[in-house]
């Protein structure tokens, strides 16, 4: 999924502003409190588009801090209340994102400024923080306009959460800060460690926090000596209720399971339903669009058969507000809701570059293989480079300054999927699976036609804990209400020849291998030692695969211009106070700028470049009208560069002891290659807009070359990520249990079992050309026809092989027999 620019300053993480901010703009300002005498370095946001009524966060530091690292710091926080109500909450990550730091959280309750330490590992209420932060109040102020907090803050700039450990450094020279502020108040507020947040709605950003000399302070100590306050916790209130759970149903089972009702599941559901076999789909998320009973709307959708998910123009509200959206078991933004990614992704549906497939994928997923697929995916699902039904596209000025631009130095234009081999030079239009000016894609088709079908079944709001095994065989499955009507229990397969299929994606599926003792031995001793450890299945039992390894996303590199004829619309607005003419052309004919994917994408644009170890990598660029950085929205674009196939460098996806997912190692820029062809990606875009009348280039601007801006450009998820996650359990013949890359053979099922499958995004061994989903799709319809072509299990007879570390066939035996164990090579029927 493409993150957008609010994104990339916001709720999730980021550090869109790192370039810049090293170099220039968080230069500080000297506050002294006139009460205390403390004198601070301060990093103001103005009242104004960015926040209402400001924010403001300082440090002080301890005298020698700018030379040896300190643990603690005094902390000044003033943040802003709405209309005279003295209410709201602001907080500061001390790590720049919001994930995987320490966040201080305050807020104003009954005349006292209320603190609480909070750490999140995903996009969801943060949990708290369970490490020896200490927090003592200096003084505090609360008026009808903004509240403050002045602090000491021992044990916080190094964190440790259940095993996540982080610090911020002091003698570097300056912190990466995230903030953020909302009006509402917290639930619970004399609580604090009960209290629930609303999402901000007053603002967020991330900053690099340059120091100087006056950061540290030979006062410090008799400063820290000051702090002597501690707010007193009131409690009592109502705690979080608990999950109304359905109980499995008994007698029950299914022939075929699939978890997670995404690109790879929904598809799935429906070749495999269409074979007359029971199929049940379990998705953990709530329903998404109008068609399956979604209800998450802005008022002016109200009465209508449509959610936010269903109207394209709605798209990024998911960087807004993402509560009961996120999934919030892992540190990288994914959608927990029926349709996963093609739910809240921004609809890019490209036709395969054919040397995608025959790059990446093993004989048998080569493009010859995948050309029936490919041909049923977009007889179903054809996408369209003009969702508006009335055939316009709409605020078009950026894409003609820019293709104008491309096309005089000889680049070509193509519709898209008309050439989808055309990589090289070539722009489009953006294409979208939308149908009818609405979402659509596989929601739209798929899973209708598999929702008619009496053998077919979906369970919402039930999240898997793991697969049961007997040895190699999975037999049932454990589920969990994740929402209100969600199921808890076990649930049983057709016996011996039912089959499970994990479609929950790159982190999802990858976690419930691992809770289900597949995977390496460090992340099974990490579930072993979790509140999983007393029920996860034996060791003998355990399967050695690489699971969480060849972990890859396209690398993003963004770059901005402004141009005099650039149009920028507010989509954010179109929620809260949306343009009628705008909603109107929606409503009563599904035409207009709302039938375009948010924000306003195009022209997108490939070039293949060849580096110097003679692999060609591919680059794609998607340009959207938004500014990024500090170029503000009005005139600017953001041309985002993916590092495509070719990209040599991987990385890994670990668990973490509380069960979440982590990115532990950035898959980007490992080689020099890689990154020598990203920079001769955007020199070869600044040739081809050179003859652009008015073009400013702002990042890099005129005095930065291409080579300084990538190679002085942090390396970090939260600044480099697509959201494309793939390959945490790679397709291949190369058997991972015998020190082979792969973790699921060329029908897709895990090595060492013989009725567990993965089909989604982490079985593809590298990321394609493109935005992924539709490649999802044509992998999850080529799944199912191997799938189904598989012979059903038959069990072993009395004295057969049933298992061993080599072991391809069945791990069942005919009754009365059971499959035992006589060595780690050799299982019997006894
Ligand atoms: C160009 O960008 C660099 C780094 O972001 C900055 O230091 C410099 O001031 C900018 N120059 C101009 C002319 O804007
Ligand atoms: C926690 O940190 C405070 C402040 O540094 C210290 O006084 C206290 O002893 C620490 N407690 C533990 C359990 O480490
Ligand atoms: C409110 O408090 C702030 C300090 O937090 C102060 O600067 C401001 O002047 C006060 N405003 C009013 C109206 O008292
Ligand atoms: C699943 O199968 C086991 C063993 O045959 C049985 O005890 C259990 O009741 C079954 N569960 C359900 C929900 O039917
Ligand atoms: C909403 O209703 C229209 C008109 O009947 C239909 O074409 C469209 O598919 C529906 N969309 C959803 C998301 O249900
Ligand atoms: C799933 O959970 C959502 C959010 O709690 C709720 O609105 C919806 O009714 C639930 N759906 C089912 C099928 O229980
Ligand atoms: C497996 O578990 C047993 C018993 O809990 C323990 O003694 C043994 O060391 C474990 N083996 C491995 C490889 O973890
Ligand atoms: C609403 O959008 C239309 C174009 O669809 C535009 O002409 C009009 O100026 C906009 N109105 C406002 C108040 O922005
Ligand atoms: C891409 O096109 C350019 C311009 O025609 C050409 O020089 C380059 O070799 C092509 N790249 C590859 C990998 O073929
Ligand atoms: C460039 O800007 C100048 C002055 O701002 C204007 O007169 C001219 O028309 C513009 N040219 C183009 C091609 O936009
Ligand atoms: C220092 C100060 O007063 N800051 C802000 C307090 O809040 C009001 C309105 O919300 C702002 O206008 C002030 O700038």
């Amino acid at each position: 999924m493409r993150s957008s620019s609010r994104f990339l300053g916001a709720l999730a993480s980021v550090a869109s502003l790192l370039p810049t901010a090293f170099a220039q703009s968080s230069t500080p300002v000297t506050y002294t409190d006139a009460g205390t005498g403390i004198t601070f370095n301060t990093w103001p946001v103005p009242a104004g588009s960015q926040t209402a009524g400001g924010f403001t966060f300082g440090v002080a530091l301890p005298s020698n801090a700018l030379t040896v690292d300190a643990n603690e710091f005094i902390g000044y926080l003033q943040c802003s209340s709405k209309d005279a109500t003295s209410t709201g909450w602001c907080g500061v990550s001390l790590g720049g994102p919001m994930t995987n730091s320490l966040l201080v959280t305050a807020w104003p309750a009954g005349g006292d400024v209320y603190t609480s330490f909070r750490y999140a590992t995903g996009y969801s209420m943060p949990d708290l923080y369970t490490g020896n932060a200490t927090l003592t109040q200096i003084s505090s102020t609360i008026n009808s306009t903004n509240f403050s907090v002045i602090f000491r803050c021992q044990n916080c700039l190094s964190w440790n959460q259940g095993g996540q450990a982080g610090a911020a450094s002091t003698s570097a020279g300056y912190m990466v800060l995230g903030w953020v502020q909302a009006f509402p108040s917290p639930g619970n507020p004399t609580c604090p460690n009960q209290i629930t947040l609303n999402q901000h709605d007053n603002g967020m950003g991330i900053f690099g926090a340059q120091f100087d000399s006056a950061a540290a302070n030979p006062s410090y100590t008799a400063w820290a000596a000051k702090a002597t306050k501690t707010v007193t916790a009131s409690c009592g209130g109502p705690t979080t209720t608990a999950i109304a759970s359905v109980p499995v149903p008994t007698g029950l089972t299914y022939d075929y399971v699939i978890v997670g009702g995404g690109a790879g599941g929904i598809p799935l559901a429906d070749k495999l339903s269409e074979s007359g076999k029971s199929v049940l789909l379990i998705e953990k998320g709530p329903a998404s669009s109008g068609r399956f009973g979604g209800t998450m709307k802005p008022d002016w959708l109200v009465g209508t058969n449509l959610t936010r998910f269903d109207v394209p123009g709605l798209c990024n509200q998911i960087w807004v507000d993402s509560a009961g959206i996120a999934c919030t078991d892992t540190d990288q933004m994914a959608g927990c809701v029926l349709g996963g990614g093609t739910a809240v992704n921004a609809g890019l549906w490209w036709k395969p570059y054919t040397l995608d497939w025959d790059y990446l994928f093993p004989t048998g997923w080569k493009s010859a293989d995948l050309a029936a697929a490919t041909s049923r995916v977009f007889s179903r699902i054809p996408g369209t480079d003009t969702p508006s039904k009335d055939g316009k596209l709409y605020l078009q000025e950026g894409f003609n300054a820019l293709a104008g631009g491309l096309k005089t130095a000889g680049w070509s234009q193509v519709t898209a999927n008309n050439s989808p081999n055309q990589k090289n030079r070539t722009f489009a239009h953006t294409a979208y699976m939308y149908s009818n000016g609405e979402r659509g894609g596989p929601l739209a088709t798929y899973l209708v036609s598999a929702k008619g079908r009496s053998n077919f079944n979906l369970w919402l709001n039930t999240t898997v804990k793991r697969v049961i095994r007997e040895g190699g065989h999975v037999t049932g499955i454990e589920v969990e209400a994740f929402r209100n009507g969600g199921y808890q229990g076990v649930l049983n397969l057709t016996s011996i020849t039912g089959r499970v299929i994990l479609s929950a994606g790159t982190f999802g599926s990858a976690k419930l291998l691992m809770r289900s003792g597949i995977g390496p031995a460090d992340q099974l001793a990490i579930v072993k030692s979790s509140t999983d450890g007393p029920t996860m299945v034996n060791n003998a039992s355990w399967i050695n695969l690489p699971v969480g390894y060849n972990l890859d996303d396209h690398l993003n590199t963004d770059t901005v211009i402004s141009h005099p004829d650039v149009n920028f619309y507010d989509f954010y607005q179109a929620w809260t106070k949306p343009n009628t003419t705008d909603t109107s052309k929606y409503l009563n004919g599904r035409t207009g700028i709302l039938t375009q994917a948010a924000p306003n994408i195009g022209p997108m644009f490939w070039e293949e470049i060849k580096g110097a170890d003679g692999i060609v990598r591919q680059l794609q660029w998607t340009s959207r009208v938004e500014g990024s950085f500090d170029t503000p929205n009005g005139k600017a674009m953001t041309m985002s560069q993916y590092l495509g196939r070719g990209a040599t460098s991987r990385g890994r996806m670990t668990i973490t002891p509380n069960l979440g997912t982590v990115v532990s190692d950035v898959p980007y820029l490992k080689d020099a290659n890689d990154k020598a062809a990203v920079i001769q990606g955007i020199v070869n875009l600044q040739n081809a807009l050179k003859t652009v009348k008015n073009l400013t280039w702002n990042y890099p601007n005129a005095s930065v070359s291409a080579a300084d801006y990538v190679n002085n450009m942090v390396v970090s998820y939260s600044n480099r990520r697509s959201n494309h996650w793939m390959g945490t359990a790679k397709i291949g013949t190369d058997d991972g249990r015998s020190g082979g890359s792969a973790v699921v053979d060329l029908n897709t099922k895990v090595y060492g079992t013989d009725n567990l499958f993965v089909v989604d995004a982490s079985i593809f061994p590298g990321v394609p050309t493109t935005n992924p989903s539709s490649y999802i799709v044509i992998a999850a319809e080529q799944a199912s026809q191997r799938i189904l072509a598989l012979a059903a299990n038959a069990p072993n007879a009395r004295y057969g092989q049933c298992g061993g570390l080599q072991w391809t066939g069945s791990f069942t035996c005919k009754a009365p027999y059971t499959c035992q164990v006589q060595n780690p090579y050799y299982s019997q029927c006894l």
